[in-house]
């Protein structure tokens, strides 16, 4: 493991910056919920909705996608479910009044937690050139319009129709049906910077782009591996079942440049006892805190140690280490990996991954020892130049051991928004293949098109080249998301028609364009009435259950529509000569399930399963060893070398963006970083102390950070004035938060294969700030 950085001496002497003692969860956690439902005043209103959460005929909550148990009956406490669910259900309103007071020009000097913190959009807004702001437009206007300019532009390819991941499978399905019957297949997506590496690297490996775990796997395995994610604040519900499986005995083995409090330490606020002892449960048993980038090497390095002990073994008369009639039976590819293992050497993996051969030889043996392995990861891993290489190794890793398609095995990845999965299950997904293609024509008569459209990277270029004039965006804030904030921003204000979805107001909105648009639509938590009667939604966790979604609210204003009626008012408006029943699907959305049913087989009887509490579980493949059909293997792939940045300067350093406990992605809800012990500020960046004095600097000094990650530039991105924390990271690596990282990140650097942007592993200089 490496060393550990002592912050004690330095404690307190920069303002904000306290090391944080304590466990995750426990009172902090319950502190911060009655702070974050008291701040947005409507104590009522969602004292009501917190009960509601996650419940059968309930709503979904809208913080995560980690699946529900089955067994719950009492309200499962998550703090910051809590406060995703109290930013929506808040009591405070943008109205048309709010928009008259301010231009776009000011709001645009206003930090994006300002802008999301005044409330609830409460009409639909169109900009207005002259006066510099957005005015109330009657919703068929809107529609009018929006479906007259998409219908100007020179071909359908000019549009670009993008996605965040909180759309109900309902509205992502109305939507990629509309923008197919429009004619293109320009999606670009939330999932395009998130777990696209999943989503390209699983497929080619295990026949599926989806993990193979339920839930109840977790209560047989027998190792738990942790890689680059971090359960505490971005899927505290998952803590509760690492809870469990820590106190089952199993070992938990975590891979993080940092110590997440999450993966360390957890005190349940569900339990009494542990609340009035202060008895937290240990949750890793290792914690390697492997360097930025050097997850290729550890997984490397725990097979090379797998496949080098097996073969002692069997020269000792064992049974080796290797699951031999698995691989026979069930794989291909498995000696170009052996070989490429015996080739890769020890020196270099301890050198890439900054773990010692002993650590990673600990681990291995852990794995080794385990009749039952399930490995979970997230970001940590994806966004990555190697995003999809790390998510095919550690396939690589299980089906050495037959770790895939068993009860208490398999890969986990921990999806992010809480129905990005089901989006790209029901369509959404700029490379449709052919059953999706032949769904659509049987099912609604029209053939769509066959040519790949852009993810989220070639919608950005697309739109900076000229070649796009038109962005729909069904939430999010795609602006603020994406690599390179100069180019993104200055590509936007270039379109012809810029439209937003959405519950909140954000930077994107603001960026204009020839005609822009906010439509306020109703979220999660409220009643969603129809001409048919109050409707529900579906969603699929990262588990793929499916589920229903009902909100109970009373809309925040009268004006909101549903996502899928704003969808179902655009299609109509942009095709008025489509014979498709959009106005049916939008007065009752069993009609749009009927449809998912027919074009996506694995969703037979659709309504009816949803209405059973809990849902069903999708079809995987890879659970079942099905790799997809008759006769198909999984395949052992391989990943070339260990290195993601080769030929950077000496002194490079391999910076991570990540996420405070205090943010949604874009959303920040307050500027703590409780366990991180970082208080009331986010303009800091986490450095090894030695990497500090390296460089002639100290806890608390004032550095720029200058982006390397494009060699030779004369006039780099770089970030000024922000403070140095001497944090508990690995030497070369450091950290800063997302979003204000992004500009240090080139639109170019992505994963090649999954397009995944590389906001875990830019190459930075640190300086002393230039006075
Ligand atoms: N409260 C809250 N919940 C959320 C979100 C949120 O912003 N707030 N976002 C949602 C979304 S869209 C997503 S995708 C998920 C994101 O959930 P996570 O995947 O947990 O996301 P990140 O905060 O980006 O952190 C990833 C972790 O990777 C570690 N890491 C960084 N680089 C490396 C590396 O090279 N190797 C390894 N092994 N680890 C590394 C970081 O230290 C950090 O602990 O959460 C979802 N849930
Ligand atoms: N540097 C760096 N950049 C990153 C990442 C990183 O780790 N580092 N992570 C990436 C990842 S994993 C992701 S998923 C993306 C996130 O990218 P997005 O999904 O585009 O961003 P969000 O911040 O989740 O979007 C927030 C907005 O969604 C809208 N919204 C909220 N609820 C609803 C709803 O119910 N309906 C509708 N229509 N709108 C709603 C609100 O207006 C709110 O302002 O960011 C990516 N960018
Ligand atoms: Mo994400």
């Amino acid at each position: 493991m490496s060393e550990k950085t002592s912050t004690s001496e330095t404690a307190g002497s920069v303002p904000g910056v306290k090391p944080y003692d304590g466990p995750a969860g426990g009172w902090g956690a319950l502190g911060a919920v009655a702070r974050a439902v008291k701040e947005q005043m409507a104590v009522g209103r969602e004292g009501a909705a917190l009960r509601k959460v996650n419940q059968p005929n309930g709503f979904d909550c809208p913080g995560c996608a980690w699946p529900d148990p089955d067994h719950h009956s009492t309200f499962e406490f998550c703090e910051n479910g809590a406060k995703a669910v109290a930013w929506e259900a808040t009591a405070k309103r943008v109205t048309p009044a709010f928009f008259a007071e301010h231009t776009v020009s000011e709001l645009w000097n206003w930090s994006d937690f300002a802008l999301e913190g005044e409330g609830r959009l409460t009409d639909p807004m169109r900009y207005d050139a002259a006066s510099d702001t957005f005015q109330p437009v009657p919703w068929d206007e809107a529609f009018g319009q929006i479906g007259a300019a998409l219908r100007n532009l020179p071909e359908a390819d000019a549009a670009e129709f993008y996605t965040s991941g909180r759309a109900s499978n309902e509205a992502a399905f109305l939507y990629q049906l509309f923008v197919r019957a429009y004619g293109t297949n320009n999606f670009p997506d939330c999932s395009n910077m998130c777990h696209e590496a999943t989503s390209v690297g699983l497929p080619a490996s295990i026949g599926v782009g989806k993990g193979t775990v339920t839930l109840a796997d977790f209560d047989h395995c027998d190792a738990l591996f942790s890689f680059g994610h971090n359960p505490g604040t971005n899927h505290p519900r998952m803590l509760a079942t690492l809870r469990e499986v820590s106190r089952r005995g199993v070992p938990i083995i975590a891979f993080n440049p940092l110590r997440e409090r999450g993966l360390e330490r957890f005190l349940s606020p569900q339990s009494p006892k542990e609340m009035l002892t202060g008895d937290a449960t240990e949750i890793a048993k290792s914690y390697y805190q492997v360097r930025i980038g050097g997850d290729l090497a550890v997984l490397k390095g725990m097979m090379k140690w797998l496949v080098e002990a097996d073969a002692v073994d069997l020269e000792q008369g064992g049974n080796g280490l290797l699951d031999r009639e698995f691989i026979a039976e069930h794989t291909d590819g498995v000696q170009a990996l052996l070989d490429d293992l015996r080739d890769t050497r020890w020196d270099d993996i301890v050198s890439r991954s900054g773990l010692s051969r002993a650590d990673i030889e600990a681990a291995a043996k852990v794995y080794a020892r385990a009749e039952r392995v399930i490995i979970c990861y997230g970001m940590g891993m994806t966004q990555h130049r190697h995003g999809t290489e790390n998510v095919q190794q550690m396939a690589n890793l299980l089906l050495l051991r037959g770790n895939i398609g068993r009860q208490g095995a398999g890969i986990a990845p921990i999806r992010g928004h809480s129905n990005v999965q089901g989006d790209r299950t029901v369509g959404i997904t700029e490379k449709p293949d052919a059953a999706l293609i032949e769904g659509i024509r049987r099912t609604y008569g029209f053939t769509p098109p066959a040519k790949h459209g852009h993810d989220a990277v070639a919608a950005v270029k697309a739109i900076n080249e000229g070649r796009s004039r038109a962005l729909i965006c069904l939430g999010g804030n795609l602006a603020v998301a994406m690599p390179d904030p100069d180019l993104t921003f200055a590509a936007m204000r270039k379109l012809d028609l810029a439209v937003h979805i959405a519950t909140k107001l954000n930077r994107s909105h603001l960026i204009t364009a020839g005609q822009s648009f906010i439509l306020p639509c109703l979220g999660r938590t409220e009643l969603d009435m129809q001409a048919s009667g109050p409707q529900s939604v579906t969603v699929e966790d990262s588990m793929s259950m499916v589920h229903a979604s009902q909100g109970g609210l009373q809309p925040a204003s009268l004006q909101l529509r549903s996502e899928v009626a704003i969808i179902g008012g655009i299609a109509q408006a942009a095709l008025p000569e489509s014979t498709i029943d959009w106005q049916g699907m939008v007065d009752n959305y069993d009609l749009i399930r009927d449809g998912i049913e027919s074009v996506f087989p694995a969703f037979r009887d659709f309504n009816e399963r949803v209405r059973k509490p809990r849902g069903f579980r999708l079809y995987v493949g890879a659970s079942e060893r099905d790799w997809g059909g008759p006769g198909a293997r999984a395949h052992f792939l391989l990943a070339p070398g260990l290195d993601e940045d080769p030929g950077l300067p000496a002194d490079a350093l391999t910076m991570a963006t990540i996420r405070s406990h205090d943010q949604y992605n874009t959303t920040i809800y307050g500027l703590n970083d409780r366990y991180r012990g970082i208080a009331g500020r986010r303009d800091i960046v986490f450095v090894n102390a030695d990497d500090l004095s390296a460089r002639g600097l100290a806890h608390g000094d004032l550095v720029d950070i200058t982006s390397l990650a494009v060699p030779g530039l004369s006039d780099p991105p770089m970030v000024r004035r922000y403070t140095a924390v001497a944090y508990d990271i690995p030497r070369g690596s450091v950290a800063m938060y997302y979003p204000e990282g992004n500009g240090l990140l080139p639109l170019a650097a992505h994963d090649p294969q999954s397009g995944t942007p590389a906001y875990k592993s830019i190459p930075v200089a640190l300086r002393p700030a230039a006075a």
